[in-house]
């Protein structure tokens, strides 16, 4: 199968995951940061390369941290990834993500799947059984389970660490190693209750994970830094089963088999989690109409299995998984993990219970997504943690993407159409900078493409940018503009191999540059690129051209290194690709920025890119209010409504604009929402009005009522509700 032509299809088959969100709330940039943005490129490259790749994620929705967020929500589990599930996949598509499947870890497929792996471990007596004293909350009537339970880490002093696991230094915890543990779910003190569960004696396989860890020694050093260090402390047994109403049910015959009662039993959702990726890889398949091709991707050993994922993350996936499919037996091992780091924000640590984020739906509603991801892969935590702010994102944008890149294209651009009739003029009596120009290109190719498959994504892009200075670099030597009118032949060669430097950007910045790259291709009418996004499936070509869709592949990732385009070939209009942005608009978002941390828990806690605090308020409640007679309440008149449309007030952080239909008539109404709602989230609710407030004008516009909201401690809203008609009168 393999091709020996360097440019062509290598047909290395490569398995990537990306760390399965929870949908618990939305994604943020340090999400981008840690598993995304890196693995993106990565498969981007290696399908330009003519690997065969399949690009796996989906939505963690099982496990303790959907049931924090549906509770503090009044929902269901259900009801929160079902409203969650869709914005994070939206997101992650108009970002640019090229996953050729993103599934759910509430699919049928998942809880078979999920199951059978645990039935078979189970059948192979990979698990203890034992009865022991765990933390239960005698107030909610819950065992107090991985992140209902917070308390000081053994280990780091962090006194946020969760019961499963500690984010500030990443170590896998019990609820009973953290020190003065705290329920999340009341002021009750926990006490200590028997129950019966699964483990997963790890213990049994640390000589084994030590011999694989010791194949590894290519991996990063931050990554084999925490697993030396694990396995030096000694692994222990993890317990694989809780006892909490939302996750996948310990199967019955298993439970049976062992003594156990599955009843009210789950497996724990970082036993189940990683399995997602098999799932996820089992539904592609059958979307596809090859069910059983999943297994090439798992179970040959030819696979290159490649996790991507942040740094908190790094136990589960190089010793527990790696644990659990070696006790299966029949999977390949990952063959990387290239953890990242975090990413801070404005020299701060990221946090969403203190609204210290930048949100990626936020970020999509006001700039394009290439913009963010240039920027974001020039500043990647690769090997220490890395920052975020929003004066570089402009000098990223209006230094190097605007005055390099969209510039040298541009001047080309314009050259050909003014100068050549819009086609690509010969190169005759080539000078020696032509040449060595040209020359110059070859090496790219190579040098970018060892960069993203060595998981070097910073080097690659900035090798990337790297060709396009040279290509501004040598058309300010070679002086068109008066060349033009000295010698035209001179003036030709420059535009000529200006132009080639424009093809092989169009392919070789791909990756990072998705949507560019699909807009300069189009301006070059270079078509018949192997498509670095699926041909199919959920997230099928997301920035190819139309031409480019249905054309079979013939340009690949070393093609780069040769001339892709042909004299006299036709080429397309000239379009800027990145216009600069203001220092107004970058001053808007640091405000925006500040007021949503300065505030309230402005985001919902979508934990994973940070060590991070639950946020379970401890303020104390404000005072009632004073009295108010019978009569002042009846001259408030309360009715029920539908948000019909909601948007952003212009120049207001603050402000929705809703219009709400009261049944007899419509209104418009602002309301200070927009940090915890997007418009998308307001429309189609039902809320209750205050229907004879005075009229009120803000930033110009007329309020005319008042939406209600419960408000926590902590700042964060919930819309009051009922199912009563439009109108319904509330009291
Ligand atoms: N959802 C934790 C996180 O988002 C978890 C990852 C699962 S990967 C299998 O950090
Ligand atoms: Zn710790």
């Amino acid at each position: 199968m393999p091709d020996p032509s360097p440019a062509g299809p290598t047909g290395e088959r490569i398995l990537v995951t990306a760390a399965l969100p929870y949908a618990n709330g939305p994604l943020h940039l340090g999400h981008l940061a840690g598993a995304y943005l890196p693995s993106d490129l990565f498969c981007r490259y290696q399908r330009l390369r003519g690997n065969d790749v399949a690009f796996i994620c989906g939505s963690d929705e099982m496990g303790v941290a959907i049931m924090v967020r549906a509770r503090k929500e009044g929902i269901s589990p259900q009801e929160l990834v079902d409203r969650i599930h869709p914005q994070i996949e939206n997101a992650f598509k108009a970002f640019g993500m090229s996953f050729d499947h993103y599934g759910r870890t509430t699919s049928e497929t998942h809880r078979e799947t999920s199951q059978d792996f645990f039935r078979t471990l189970a059948r192979q007596g990979v698990f203890t059984t034992k009865t022991e004293k765990q933390l239960f909350d005698p107030e909610a009537g819950i065992f107090l389970a991985d992140r209902f339970v917070v308390g000081t880490c053994p280990k780091c002093g962090n006194e946020n660490a969760y019961g499963d696991q500690c984010e500030k230094c990443g170590t896998a915890l019990s609820p009973l190693e953290l020190v003065n543990p705290r329920s999340t779910l009341s002021d009750a003190t926990p006490e200590l209750r028997e129950t019966a569960h699964f483990y997963l004696p790890l213990a049994d396989f640390q000589d084994r994970l030590s011999a694989w860890i010791d194949t590894h020694p290519e991996w990063k050093p931050n990554v084999l830094g925490q697993i030396r260090s694990w396995l030096s402390d000694g692994l222990r047994e993890r317990a694989i089963t809780r006892d909490v109403p939302w996750g996948v049910p310990v199967p019955e015959d298993v439970a049976r088999d062992m003594g156990l009662d599955a009843e009210g039993k789950v497996i724990y959702v970082w036993f189940d989690a990683p399995i997602g990726y098999i799932s996820a890889t089992r539904e592609w398949a059958a979307g596809r109409g090859t069910p059983d091709a999943w297994r090439d991707y798992w179970q040959q050993d030819t696979t290159r299995l490649v996790h991507f994922i942040g740094k908190d993350n790094i136990v589960f996936h190089c010793l527990m998984f790696p644990a659990m499919l070696m006790a299966h037996g029949d999977f390949v091992l990952p063959d990387n993990v290239p953890a990242n780091e975090f990413l801070n924000i404005e020299g701060e640590k990221l946090s969403t219970s203190r609204g210290w984020a930048v949100w990626l739906h936020e970020y999509l509603e006001d700039f394009e997504p290439d913009l963010l991801r240039y920027a974001l892969a020039t500043t990647l935590p690769e090997t220490k943690d890395a920052d975020f702010n929003w004066a570089e994102f402009q000098t990223r944008v209006n230094s190097e993407l605007a005055d390099v890149l969209g510039n040298f294209v541009n001047r080309t651009m314009t050259f050909a159409t003014r100068y050549f009739e819009g086609r690509v003029p010969p190169l005759e009596n080539a000078s020696d900078m032509d040449r060595a120009t040209l020359a110059a290109i070859a090496d790219f190719p190579e040098r970018i493409g060892t960069a993203y498959n060595t998981y070097k994504m910073r080097e690659a892009v900035f090798q990337t940018m790297a060709l396009a200075r040279l290509g501004n670099k040598y058309f300010n030597d070679t002086e068109p503009w008066h060349t033009r009118r000295t010698d035209m032949e001179a003036c030709a060669n420059t535009i000529h191999v200006s132009l080639q430097i424009c093809g092989a950007l169009a392919v070789l910045m791909d990756p990072v540059l998705p949507f560019t790259a699909a807009r300069l291709r189009n301006m070059l009418q270079l078509g018949g690129i192997a498509p670095s996004t699926p041909r199919m499936g959920a997230f099928a070509s997301s920035a190819a051209t139309p031409a480019e869709s249905g054309a079979s592949p013939q340009i690949f990732w070393g093609d780069a290194a040769a001339p892709l385009l042909e004299t006299g070939a036709p080429l397309g209009e000239p379009e800027i690709l990145f216009t600069k942005i203001d220092d107004d608009v970058i001053q808007a978002q640091t405000e925006k920025l500040h007021a949503a941390g300065a505030g309230s828990a402005g985001g919902e806690d979508a934990a994973s890119a940070g060590s991070d605090a639950t946020g379970a308020p401890d303020a104390p409640h404000p005072p009632v209010a004073d009295e108010a007679s019978f009569d002042d309440f009846m001259k408030l008149d309360f009715r029920m409504g539908t948000v019909l449309e909601a948007e952003p007030v212009p120049k207001s952080n603050k402000l929705l604009r809703m219009v709400i239909d009261l049944g007899f008539e419509k209104r418009q109404i602002l309301a200070g929402v927009r940090k915890h709602y997007t418009p998308e989230e307001m429309v189609g609710r039902r809320v209750a009005v205050v229907a004879n407030l005075a009229p009120r004008q803000m930033m110009g516009l007329e309020s005319q009522g008042m939406v209600l909201m419960a408000e926590d401690r902590d700042g964060s809203l919930h819309p009051l509700t009922s199912t009563g008609e439009n109108g319904a009168i509330i009291r």
